[in-house]
């Protein structure tokens, strides 16, 4: 954790966010500024700035729960972003998964949670 970090907060609660998913490893919220609808937020609860400060283990359950939260949406077009650096237009340096849906008019974004 680190005491200034934006997600840091909000992971300790510190600020709010409309939250997806919660283990003791990762957080899912929705983008404040959303790209399409639904776009949300995969983060490692452990603290790192870019992709390679990550342990694997938190890595693993973060592209998980990206997965699952995907098929939950019922969308079948999807983009997955993560920015590492300032030229490559990082803003918040706490690794973050984008995961930005492209429903088309027939699939929309009904909840199918997967059980496994
Ligand atoms: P990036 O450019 O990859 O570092 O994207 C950072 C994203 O974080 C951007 O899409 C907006 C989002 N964001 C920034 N501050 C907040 C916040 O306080 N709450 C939420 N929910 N999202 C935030």
């Amino acid at each position: 954790m680190a005491a200034a970090c934006i997600f840091c907060k909000i992971i300790r609660g510190e600020i709010p966010s409309m939250k997806i998913f919660e283990s003791d490893k990762t957080l899912a919220f929705l983008d404040i500024g959303p790209l399409s609808k639904g776009h949300s937020l995969i983060i490692p609860k452990y603290h790192g700035a870019k992709l390679h400060d990550i342990p694997d283990d938190q890595l693993a359950e973060v592209l998980s729960v990206t997965k699952r939260i995907a098929i939950a949406q019922g969308v079948q077009d999807y983009n997955i972003l993560q920015n590492n650096g300032r030229i490559a237009h990082q803003e918040v340096d706490h690794v973050h998964f984008h995961l930005i849906p492209k429903p088309n008019e027939e699939e929309g974004l009904g909840i199918r949670w997967p059980t496994k």
